[in-house]
């Protein structure tokens, strides 16, 4: 069943219209989004903003701009917290589900909007309380359990930002963002669950918290009772603080202002220093609310929406917490992996929870193929009707997979491009109005202006070059914590007037987007630029292949060459990788593109290094195949993963 590749898709018409039934429910089955955005498009904002979020002091200005910096709705006050709960309570919705929390032993607990409220108020108390104030900052190293949800909440309730730091990373990564951004108090769980065990938290902030003199206090959940240690006088039980606010508890919320800081979360980049991208409260607010509604095509009292990212990463913040929350949605949180116990766990949850839009990332769904269709196919996935996909490119053999086996071919996937900078999404297909190719993000939202340009910033109308945004958009960064000359240089200096997303992209003939992944990641191979997303569609496309990553590595002849690194399916030869079957997979390649992208070392690994969010780390695999010793590895998901690729890479035979 071999899928057609990016190239091949781009000549061949392989176009899929929005199911007939899909399209009569739709929030959107005509282009009066588009009309009214393309009339005004700061109009168009300022009408989201009115209609979606609820102010405490309407705002009169729309846009204030001075390249790079961006005023959204400046003279508006509003509290994110009102925004997500008091006023679903107020309007007669305090027992509609907010939270279904899935543990992963199982545990479940089930919050509907009015207990939720009740307890981010208690905890918002108990913040105040240990001294946090508006203006503060607050990190938050937590497990994906409804706590992490609150934490957040209570700190917009107060007027504080949050830092949430990934739980899975270390604690030289937590302290140095904690001195970042001079954190007060941390908001901790002494662990989480994580495949069947205990996976340590405390411990963690206990190292990184020496270091971090602006800390006065660690608050800590007890997830797992693994009796932390706990120092008097600094550390605290969450519930303890609970108890010492009661059911009833109430704390007036902060009226903050549009351009308050809302929370800082900091993105790794490729190299160098991670950067603390700074979000603010109207803006934000408006843009992840308005894609929740339209993107989702999100019919609140009905509809069940999971988004399987977790709270760490930037999809977390804006669509498990803050867009559902808005738009008083019912949402599904859980906590641990997707292969505990077993391989059907999310199936088995989706028809549980009859669970009706789905988000998730490629990574996910390429795992999710690797362990075979008889697991989804053990479930009823009858009650989804809407597929998200985000986080890199999805191959469309992936897309395929997901629209078959997981939406039963009858759900529109929407393939949703942003980034932790923009926010929310900017490109997507509109469930009920975009006709999707697979593999293609389509088009930019209504409101958001994206082109594609050459290396002199010449917007193209076809063909391939780089990724920009071409005027503000109300959930865009104000900036990186600290450092407003790198945030001008990072992002605003590349072209003229422009957004540079540092992404490459191509429009083909019929004006569709298709993003290939970061420009860092393309190759130039005997003068030919050729982009690691491509080799790796072409190497999934191979019926062996699960997954794949590719990087240039500097080469005597080539200048560079394409260095595969290949996982392939539970029964394709996983355990034993012929070198015949490397030659198989290099010849495929060479069909699908062209004997000029063929890989010249294909290197077989049981998993490649991945970042919490997914995304493989390209740049370790660069690393290992140009036989350096390995930059930072903090931030992966599982730092023993490039270990043993280093083992294989020095085993692995190379082209003659
Ligand atoms: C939301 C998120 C941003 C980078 C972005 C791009 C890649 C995200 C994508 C996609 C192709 C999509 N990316 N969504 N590439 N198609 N639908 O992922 O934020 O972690 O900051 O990453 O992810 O390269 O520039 P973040």
């Amino acid at each position: 069943m071999a899928e057609p590749t990016l190239d091949a898709l781009l000549q061949e018409d392989r176009t899929f219209a929005p199911p007939p039934a899909f399209a009569a429910n739709a929030l959107v089955h005509d282009r009066s989004l588009h009309d009214d955005a393309d009339a005004d498009w700061q109009a168009f904002w300022a009408r989201q903003a009115r209609e979606l979020i609820t102010w405490e002091r309407p705002f009169t200005k729309v846009l204030e701009w001075d390249l790079p910096f961006a005023k959204w709705f400046e003279d508006g006050q509003l509290n994110v917290s009102v925004n997500c709960l008091d006023r679903h309570v107020e309007a007669g919705r305090g027992s509609r589900v907010a939270f279904h929390f899935e543990g992963e032993p199982g545990d479940t607990r089930t919050i509907t909007y009015a207990e939720l409220l009740d307890e981010v108020q208690r905890f918002a108390a108990a913040l105040k309380q240990l001294g946090v104030r508006r203006g503060d900052r607050v990190a938050i190293y937590l497990p994906m359990i409804p706590e992490a949800a609150v934490a957040m909440l209570a700190c917009t309730r107060v007027g504080a930002a949050h830092s949430v730091v990934f739980g899975g990373f270390s604690s030289d990564s937590l302290r140095d963002r904690i001195i970042d951004a001079s954190a007060k108090v941390v908001i901790t769980a002494d662990a989480g669950w994580r495949r069947g065990a205990a996976s340590l938290l405390k411990p963690n902030v206990d190292a990184a918290v020496a270091e971090c003199p602006t800390i006065s206090h660690v608050v800590v959940v007890n997830r797992c009772n693994t009796a932390p240690v706990m120092q008097a006088g600094r550390d605290v039980w969450y519930h303890d603080l609970l108890a010492q606010h009661p059911k009833g508890t109430t704390c007036a919320p902060e009226a903050m202002n549009a351009e308050d800081l809302l929370f800082v979360l900091y993105t790794s980049g490729t190299t160098g220093k991670p950067k603390g991208i700074m979000h603010t409260t109207g803006g934000y607010l408006t843009q992840v609310a308005f894609t929740h509604r339209y993107v989702f095509d999100l019919h609140p009292a009905t509809d069940v929406f999971w988004c399987s990212a977790d709270i760490g990463w930037v999809t977390g913040h804006s669509y498990v917490v803050y867009g559902p929350l808005a738009n008083g949605a019912t949402s599904v949180m859980y906590e641990g992996t997707p292969d505990t116990p077993a391989h059907d766990r999310w199936w088995a949850m989706i028809e549980k929870y009859r669970v009706s839009i789905f988000y998730t990332a490629p990574t996910a769904i390429r795992a999710c193929m690797k362990w075979g269709i008889q697991e989804p196919a053990k479930h009823d996935l009858s009650s989804l009707r809407l597929l998200g996909s985000v986080g890199e490119p999805i191959n469309p053999e992936a897309w395929m997979w997901y629209q078959e086996h997981i939406g039963g071919g009858r759900c529109p996937i929407v393939d949703t491009w942003w980034q932790t900078e923009t926010g929310a999404i900017m490109i997507t297909p509109l469930p009920g109005l975009t006709t999707t190719k697979p593999g293609s993000a389509t088009f930019p939202l209504p409101g958001i202006g994206a082109e594609v340009v050459d290396e002199s910033g010449t917007a193209l109308s076809v063909g391939g070059g780089y990724l920009t945004l071409t005027h503000p958009w109300p959930a865009m960064l104000r900036g990186i914590w600290g450092d407003p000359e790198r945030y001008q240089a990072t992002y605003w200096s590349t072209f003229p007037d422009r957004y540079f997303a540092g992404d490459g992209a191509k429009l083909d003939e019929d004006g569709y987007l298709w993003l290939l992944g970061r420009v860092d990641d393309v190759m130039l191979v005997s003068g030919h630029n050729i982009s690691t997303t491509e080799v790796e569609s072409a190497l999934v496309d191979h019926p062996s292949v699960a997954e794949a990553a590719v990087v240039g590595a500097k080469d005597a002849t080539t200048g560079q060459a394409v260095i595969a690194f290949v996982t392939l399916k539970a029964g394709m030869g996983a355990a034993a990788p012929s070198d015949d079957h490397g030659q198989a997979l290099r010849a495929h390649v060479a069909k699908k593109i062209g004997a000029i992208a063929r890989p010249k070392t294909i290197i077989f690994t049981d998993d490649l290094p991945k970042t919490r969010s997914g995304k493989i780390m390209r740049r370790l695999l660069r690393d290992v195949a140009e036989g350096r010793s390995l930059g930072d590895t903090t931030t992966l998901a599982d730092p023993n993963v490039v270990a043993e690729i280093k083992r294989r890479a020095e085993v692995s035979p190379q082209e003659d």
